[in-house]
């Protein structure tokens, strides 16, 4: 069929299934956005305020839906404002894919100066995509498109990128549309290794598994569940593992109460997880432990891990092939450790206050299915461990690129995505000024989405950070605007409180209202949550239980 490489873009995204593109026009995407007529209503193009949240909108989208989310920005400027959501995306593995503008094919490294012309935008594409391209003519538009789909859909979900110059957008030619890209058979674990694993699983008299964020993008949740009831394991789960398994199994754990439990493992076995401390190491000491990893990404079970059996498969065939092997075993029931374990957990939580009421606040407010967006703000650290989690894809952190600010955006793409659901945002007063404008996208969208911004007139972490320092600190004071007002300004309604009473109160009328709602909170300094999250800094208090008791297995071998 003839058609513009603008029509191959619309209609091709459109093949793939696509129902939602955020994004921003501009003069190199005219043939592009136009294009997008054509589709309608199957297309809908959500046009926020900056380029920034149009990715952090897709990535919030994402990891909601389990659906790619796509946004569409100029070049240069455009991409370079969308490169942080992008660079979350990676590092929370969420299938995104950006399309990108470009100069004139004929332009491109050529350094004329061009509107929007930057130097290698491919280079910075691909650092922040596990797949780029830029398409030459009409009929690789669509081919690359299908093609990034493929990419999407297989493999470690992350962004994926496709460059269009302009006059690529206009040109026409005969293109052929493609059917939807459709996931490959996910890749089953070797058999040697799992039988294995599975040997060292039944031999194990306490064995552990440590759970990523891999596990509910293989959708094997499932699977987790029925070989942790087999083996009578408990389930550490990482930051963006939280909801792979209900916090409300018996066998649940919270990273914190991961620290308990791995220095008394004998096999520990690592599935859909990076298993690092954001400095390149693994989380805990386990030093009686063999070590199992599970993963689709050969890098991710490489280099500072321990040593151990590497299973390079996707994780619900894994845990499939796992359980399958290892056949029924007798173990010991182990819900009363754990249950010690998180009452060692609680007791460590309750030092942690206001967080800790506000947390629970949250958790009561919100339903078991509607979803967290946390923030770097003082209630967010606090989430990582104070707000149980029922399901898989509630509560959404930007891991390890702790990007400030990413979360009331991403907050609108996740309700976009969701609208039968309730969406809460936790912002600081700081990371919220990083994207306020998007007040205008609620207003336009209404969103069924409630905005918290915790204000303590300051860049808090910072300022405690740069007190225990140097005692002093340097640029952390902030000048607010009346939230309400602001709120008030852009059509919404708002609210003050200053408690957790307080915000109980407003969330669930908030909740209750459905629309879009800002709430501001005023608080003040708030003690650290930072040796729950990194490593004791300070002595836990009291000690941590040995969830086994007497050790039988560790006497065995000693
Ligand atoms: C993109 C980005 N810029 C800067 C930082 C550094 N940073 C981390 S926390 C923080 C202060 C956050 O202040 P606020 O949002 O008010 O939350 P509070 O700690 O006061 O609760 C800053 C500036 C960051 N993590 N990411």
């Amino acid at each position: 069929m003839q058609m513009t490489g603008g029509q191959a873009l619309a209609r091709q995204l459109a093949a793939e299934g696509v129902t939602d593109l955020f994004g921003i026009p501009g003069v190199q995407l005219d043939w592009a956005t136009d294009a997008l007529n054509d589709v309608q209503p199957r297309i809908r193009f959500v046009v926020p305020r900056h380029e920034q949240a149009a990715s952090y909108m897709a990535d919030g989208y994402a990891r909601t839906t389990g659906r790619p989310g796509v946004c569409m920005v100029v070049p240069g400027p455009g991409l370079l404002n969308a490169l942080s959501g992008l660079a979350t995306a990676y590092a929370c593995s969420s299938p995104v894919l950006c399309i990108a503008g470009q100069i004139p094919s004929t332009a491109i490294g050529k350094g004329w100066g061009l509107l929007h012309e930057v130097s290698n935008q491919s280079g910075m594409l691909a650092s922040v995509t596990k797949w780029s391209r830029l398409a030459r003519t009409p009929a690789e538009v669509a081919a690359l498109v299908h093609q990034a789909f493929v990419e999407l859909r297989s493999g470690h979900p992350r962004p994926v990128g496709l460059e269009i110059p302009p006059d690529v957008l206009q040109a026409r030619g005969d293109v052929s549309l493609l059917a939807a890209a459709v996931a490959p058979a996910p890749a089953a674990p070797p058999a040697a290794e799992t039988a294995t694993a599975a040997q060292w699983l039944r031999e194990a008299g306490f064995p552990v598994v440590y759970a990523g964020g891999g596990v509910m993008a293989a959708g094997a949740c499932e699977a987790l569940r029925k070989l942790a009831e087999q083996l009578q394991a408990p389930v550490v789960m990482s930051d963006n593992g939280r909801g792979a398994l209900s916090d409300r199994h018996p066998l649940a754990l919270i990273n914190l109460g991961g620290r308990v439990v791995l220095p008394h493992a004998d096999v520990v076995l690592v599935v859909g997880s990076r298993f690092s401390n954001g400095m390149g190491r693994p989380h805990y000491d386990a030093p009686h432990a063999r070590y199992i990893y599970l993963n689709i990404e050969a890098g991710d079970m490489a280099d500072s891990r321990p040593d151990g059996l590497r299973l390079l498969a996707d994780a619900r065939t894994g845990l499939e092939a796992l359980a399958d092997e290892l056949g029924p075993v007798q173990r010991p029931l182990r819900h009363a450790q754990v249950a010690a374990v998180r009452a060692w957990c609680n007791e460590q939580i309750a030092w942690i206050e206001p967080q800790r009421s506000y947390l629970q606040v949250l958790r009561e407010s919100i339903p078991d299915d509607g979803v967290l967006v946390s923030e770097l703000t003082q209630v967010g650290y606090a989430a990582h461990f104070g707000y149980p989690v029922h399901r898989a894809r509630t509560l959404i952190t930007p891991g390890y690129q702790g990007t400030l600010g990413y979360g009331f955006p991403t907050s609108l793409g996740v309700a976009i995505g969701n609208p039968g659901r309730v969406v809460v945002s936790i912002n600081g007063d700081g990371g919220f000024g990083w994207g306020l404008q998007e007040l205008a996208t609620a207003a336009r969208y209404r969103p069924n989405l409630v905005v918290v911004v915790f204000a303590d007139q300051a860049f808090g972490n910072v300022r405690r950070m740069h007190n225990n320092a140097f005692q002093r600190e340097t640029g952390t004071e902030l000048h607010n605007p009346d939230f309400v007002k602001l709120a008030d300004a852009f059509g919404l309604p708002g609210n003050r409180v200053d408690s957790p009473a307080g915000l109980r109160t407003a969330l669930q009328s908030a909740i209750a209202g459905g629309g879009p709602a800002l709430i501001e909170v005023a608080v003040s300094a708030m003690p650290s949550p930072w040796h729950l999250i990194y490593g004791f800094s300070k002595a836990p208090r009291p000690a941590p239980p040995n969830p086994l008791g007497e050790p039988a297995w560790m006497r065995a071998t000693s």
